[in-house]
């Protein structure tokens, strides 16, 4: 008996039952695959096109769906982003020739699992298959067993669940307010607003954006955001200034923002903040998209400097008004020497330049007299006021 011979006895056992779905628009290659996998003991149902598949999916439950890309009508990265709407679980694996680019990157965007390139390899499908299947099979044993035991992030795991969650924390969303305060004196220079939700299966911003990402509701979130911002912002002082965090998805789309009248009403007293890592992502846009918001009034600041990306790029493309050194440079500033060299020649340079320096993350008084002699101007962190509720006055 050959490898391959043993191999197939093998997969006959631990795969019986599990269910592939097997989409390509070329008949005779459609049932040469499927062949395949019935032989390796799958059962298996193929199709010539999306609209078949979709259908498919509506009527039975799949393990796993193995498609080309390339077909005519719609294609497979078009099936993916459909089952995606419908299941998160359900692990799909793409044939193709050579992906482009673009495509690759749609496709891991989308949850794809793994790409298969032609000529197949029939060990390889197989084997894929067989573990794509058992990850199915294991995501929806977890799912099952986070429902039975009561916790919603079980739930949130099913598109229906995860839709339902989301639709909560956008419910149950606010807005809380750091304070940045001046080093010179103490007092207010302006408020960094912060995404918070009382949705337990979504319990912090990150899992928050994730969400909205995954069901395509970003722009959707961010409006919300802004809103909400706008809305506290007539409750402020006018001489605060107001931080706001920019999701990399809305760098992308920054003459939105720009022409969003929530937006355009405050813009003069906005900092829109950019991560450094995002900024650098997406090297090459960023100066023109953020050209559209500057003219709308507001200031740039980049955010999270010195949170592992080396390098200068950012700073060229944006030519910040404000930089925010990571909490991770600030920590236990006051031990490090290395770390209050590099604080204190990042800040020369960027007065040079004649921008803001805002230390973030300070949580000790040792860190902060530091931060102030190295001539950070605002300050930031747990030690001068928690995010709360607008508008808290500092503690410190
Ligand atoms: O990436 P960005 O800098 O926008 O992150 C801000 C986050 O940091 C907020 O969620 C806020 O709650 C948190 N944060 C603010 N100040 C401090 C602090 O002093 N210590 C710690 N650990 N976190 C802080
Ligand atoms: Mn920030």
């Amino acid at each position: 008996m050959s490898g391959t011979d043993s191999r197939t006895a093998l997969a006959v056992g631990d795969a019986a039952t599990r269910r592939v779905l097997l989409v390509d628009d070329e008949p005779d290659v459609a049932r040469g695959l499927a062949r395949l996998l019935e032989r390796a003991g799958f059962e298996v149902v193929a199709v010539t096109a999306v609209v078949d598949a979709l259908r498919a999916i509506d009527q039975r439950e799949f393990d796993t769906v193995v498609s080309d890309i390339n077909m005519p009508g719609q294609n497979g990265i078009e099936l993916l982003r459909n089952i995606r709407r419908k299941d998160l679980d359900l692990p799909v694996l793409l044939i193709t020739g050579a992906p482009s680019l673009e495509t690759a990157v749609r496709a891991v965007d989308l949850g794809a699992m793994k790409y298969l390139s032609k000529p197949i390899d029939p060990d390889e499908l197989v084997a894929t298959v067989r573990r794509s299947t058992q990850l199915c099979r294991l995501a929806r044993a977890k799912r099952a067993a986070l429902s039975l035991l009561g916790n919603p992030a079980g739930e949130a795991s099913g598109r229906a669940g995860l839709e339902a969650s989301f639709e909560r924390a956008l419910a149950s969303l606010w807005m809380a307010f750091q304070p940045i305060v001046r080093a010179r004196d103490g007092s207010i220079f302006g408020y960094e607003a912060l995404l918070r939700c009382d949705e337990p299966s979504l319990p912090h911003p990150g899992a928050m954006l994730d969400a909205a990402e995954r069901l395509d509701a970003l722009p959707r979130l961010t409006d919300t955001i802004r809103a909400r911002v706008a809305a506290h912002a007539a409750d402020a002082d006018p001489g605060w200034s107001l931080f706001m965090n920019l999701h990399p998805a809305d760098l992308l789309d920054a003459g939105r923002i720009a022409r969003d009248p929530h937006f355009r009403g405050i813009a003069p007293r906005m900092v829109v903040e950019i991560t450094e890592r995002a900024a650098l992502e997406s090297v090459g846009d960023v100066g023109p998209r953020i050209s559209e918001l500057r003219e709308a009034g507001c200031r740039i600041a980049i955010d999270d400097l010195g949170a592992g990306y080396a390098g200068l790029t950012s700073f060229i493309q944006l030519e910040p008004d404000v930089v925010k050194l990571d909490m991770a440079l600030v920590r236990d500033v006051h031990l490090r020497p290395v770390k209050r060299r590099l604080i204190r020649s990042v800040v020369d340079l960027c007065h040079e330049m004649e921008m803001l320096v805002v230390a973030e993350g300070i949580e000790s008084n040792d860190e902060r007299e530091v931060l102030v002699e190295l001539g950070c101007d605002l300050l930031q962190g747990f030690l001068l006021g928690r995010p709360a509720p607008p508008f808290a006055v500092p503690t410190w």
